[in-house]
């Protein structure tokens, strides 16, 4: 594929509400995107990186300047396809979600050339997904339940509460009391130890679906360690980073579900891996969110859409973060959002809205 540059930029996004998890609050997305430029075509690529690097190493201005200082020089000498991106950068350490973001943009160039979908090239197999949605952690078990009552009205099929110590049985139990069968699942960031074990314990009496990554992202043994002292499920984020890292994960043990970030493990095309392994496995996966824009939204759809996709994921409608989403919102019907089908992501930012959220640009060419 002929590209003449990278346009790299920052966007500035205000949430709807603050978004508290044990890692602290976010009241709006600073979100890197890269724009693959060539002569008869372009794409869009999102970065999920945060501004500090708290739920990962990567942190959005470390992004942008591994991008412009190796990643896209090293491109130069030619990327054929989006697979060769990945293959490329390899000699490269980490950094995975600069490296996702980038394959990302020539993916949706590649695939608008060919006219073909993310959707119809990851191998979906639905043309809706169901919707879930991560809550915050909150002030008050009321307001917790005001905001769950909202989601649960609006439609969401599944509903994730973010944990931490102090705040992990009580809200749980809330939660069950009122809706004893809306399916639920919590998530710590990494929040515990070991030592936690049989406190945690206690919520095997609220039906979870999963407890997301309670320990350190490092601790995988203790995963494996804990699930022996659980009978809720023990689902990794943080710890999977790779097809392998889940496999290896997945022969100790130490995960029964995976939570499946395309941005965490290096791009979509990784993440179809991770699907693959999981299935062949008899692991269940869903998609997780980074509270993207509606272009990384548009391809976490498409991805949901694969066949081992069988639990809701946190993909939600735009208007769960965002007033304003720079491709015009992702709209839910009756708790599921469509599989876009159009060529590459089959979305693209709104340019007005897209500039006024600006707060940075800089072209990068290649070579
Ligand atoms: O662990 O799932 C997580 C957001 C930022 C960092 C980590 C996580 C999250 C979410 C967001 O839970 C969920 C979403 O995007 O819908
Ligand atoms: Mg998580």
């Amino acid at each position: 594929m002929k590209l003449s540059g990278f346009e790299l930029r920052r966007v500035q996004m205000p949430l709807v509400t603050p978004f508290r998890t044990s890692f602290g609050i976010q009241t709006h997305r600073d979100i890197p995107l890269i724009r693959a430029v060539g002569e008869d075509v372009e794409g869009w690529g999102e970065c999920v990186a945060l501004v500090d690097p708290v739920y990962s190493s990567e942190y959005a201005d470390g992004v942008i300047d591994v991008m412009t200082k190796f990643f896209i020089p090293a491109l130069a000498a030619g990327i054929p396809d989006a697979v060769s991106v990945s293959h490329t950068l390899s000699p490269f350490k980490g950094h995975r979600m600069a490296k996702a973001a980038l394959e990302m943009a020539v993916l949706d160039a590649e695939l608008r050339l060919a006219a073909r979908s993310f959707a119809r090239e990851l191998g979906s197999i639905h043309d809706k997904v169901p919707c879930g949605v991560s809550v915050g952690i909150m002030d008050s078990i009321p307001q917790l339940l005001d905001f769950v009552a909202r989601y649960i009205d609006e439609g969401y099929r599944r509903i994730k509460i973010k944990i931490e110590p102090g705040w992990d049985i009580s809200p749980v139990a809330a939660i069950r009391e009122r809706w004893p069968s809306i399916p639920l699942q919590v998530d710590a960031n990494t929040a515990y130890t070991l030592a936690d074990a049989r406190h945690l314990a206690k919520l095997d009496d609220f039906d979870l679906l999963l407890i997301e990554q309670p320990l350190d992202e490092e601790d995988v043994l203790g995963h494996a360690e804990l699930a022996r002292q659980l009978h809720t499920p023990i689902c990794l984020d943080e710890s999977i980073v790779s097809a392998a890292s889940a496999a290896a994960a997945i022969k100790l043990g130490a995960t029964s579900v995976i939570n499946i970030k395309p941005g965490r493990v290096g791009g979509y095309l990784e993440a179809r891996r991770i699907h693959d392994v999981a299935q062949a496995n008899g692991i269940p996966v869903w998609c997780g969110g980074m509270v993207e824009s509606g272009l990384a939204r548009a391809a976490n759809i498409a991805l949901a859409s694969l066949p081992g996709f069988t639990l809701p994921g946190d993909v939600s409608a735009s208007s769960r973060f965002y007033v304003q989403d720079i491709t015009g919102p992702w709209v839910m019907e009756d708790g599921y959002l469509t599989v876009p089908t159009g060529p590459g992501l089959g979305v693209e930012p709104i340019p007005e809205i897209l500039e006024d959220l600006t707060t940075w640009k800089r072209w990068v060419p290649l070579g």
